[in-house]
């Protein structure tokens, strides 16, 4: 028996890949907040993820990015797949923000023990969104859950960046939701690897499908990764059967030509790279007192008898002593 075995990380890592739904919420909760016992634990079940497909939901609020989710677990609980979802949205019937109609049928997937659904907030998530949704998704994917889900509203860098952080991204739009362009803005375009226009009930429908054709056309996209465009009527359950079908073959494809490999490396970097960041920044503010440093040096300012202060001086005086405590540390 190692040291590690003995310790309380072990054991929640034990109770989370036995499927215990509780012992899943409370790493999901170390996660969130950043507790270091994560990172601890990481290092136990890290070898024993990537069984999960994962895939990114995302695109304008009221696009219907939640019924859908909602109608895929369903389909894929038909199947007898598990679903982990990990809703990132303040406004999502999952953050019980409940829309009226779907009341019934998220109640029926909330007393599924095949089903696990996260809601998390978008502020004060610890060291950024995408470190703390991948981290959860990780934890789903040790639970066994054979689909894991991410849903963020495509509004901001870090949501998008969220969304990109998976096996497969969904890019759900509907008519009456502004038009491509404003999706371009967003950065929605370069994420797609499917495109979902759903609302298909609602005039506008075609419009928008030739819109995204025509863009797509005009880009010089290798033909294996021309984003598919389906319809769909997520509140009736038309086109689910067809998505999903489309969600699998994606999947497969890109598995047997080495795209999902390559994918999941890339996704490993930049979530490296995220982690690197977070405790670098840390790390800077953290030590020695450099926040404080920051307010001396700029106190003079607000009661006006200081002189002028440079931006990009200060922030070197507080690099170089950074730099000097850390070679002291080095040192001792
Ligand atoms: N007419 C129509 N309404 C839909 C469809 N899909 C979702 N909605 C409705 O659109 C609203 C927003 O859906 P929701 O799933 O919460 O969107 P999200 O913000 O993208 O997660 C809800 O009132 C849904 O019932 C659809 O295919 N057709
Ligand atoms: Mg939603």
């Amino acid at each position: 028996m190692t040291a590690l075995d003995k310790t309380k990380e072990a054991e929640l890592v034990a109770r989370v890949k036995a499927g215990e739904e509780v012992a899943c919420a409370r790493m999901m909760t170390w996660a969130e907040r950043g507790d270091p016992r994560f990172a601890v634990a990481y290092d136990a079940f890290h070898a024993d993820l990537g069984r999960a497909r994962r895939l990114g939901i995302t695109g304008p609020p009221g696009a219907g990015k939640s019924t859908l989710v909602e109608r895929l677990a369903l389909h894929w609980r038909g199947l007898d797949r598990t679903v982990g979802i990990v809703a990132v949205d303040p406004t999502s019937p999952f953050t019980g923000g409940a829309l009226l109609g779907d009341r019934v049928r998220m109640g029926e997937l909330s007393l599924d023990k095949g089903v696990f659904i996260r809601s998390m907030a978008t502020r004060g998530v610890f060291g950024g969104l995408a470190r703390a949704t991948d981290d959860i998704a990780d934890v789903l994917d040790l639970n066994g859950r054979d689909m894991v889900v991410v849903e963020t509203v495509g509004v901001g860098q870090s949501e998008v960046d969220v969304a990109k952080s998976s096996d497969l991204t969904l890019v759900v739009l509907h008519p009456g939701g502004g038009d491509t362009i404003q999706a371009m803005k967003a950065g929605l375009m370069e994420v797609a690897d499917i495109y979902v226009v759903n609302k298909a009930d609602r005039p506008g429908v075609d419009r928008l499908v030739q819109q995204l054709t025509d863009i797509l056309d005009v880009r010089d996209i290798p033909l294996q990764d021309r984003p598919p465009i389906l319809t769909t009527v997520a509140t009736e359950g038309t086109g689910i059967v067809e998505l999903a079908g489309q969600i699998d073959a994606s999947l497969a494809e890109r598995e047997a030509d080495g795209r999902l490999a390559g994918r999941r490396g890339e996704n490993l970097r930049r979530r490296i790279r995220r982690i690197v960041d977070g405790r670098l920044r840390q790390d800077v503010w953290e030590l020695a007192g450099l926040s404080e440093r920051l307010d001396q040096g700029t106190a003079g300012l607000e009661s006006g008898t200081g002189a002028s202060v440079s931006a990009y001086g200060l922030a070197e005086e507080i690099l170089s002593d950074y730099r000097e405590r850390r070679h002291g540390e080095t040192q001792a």
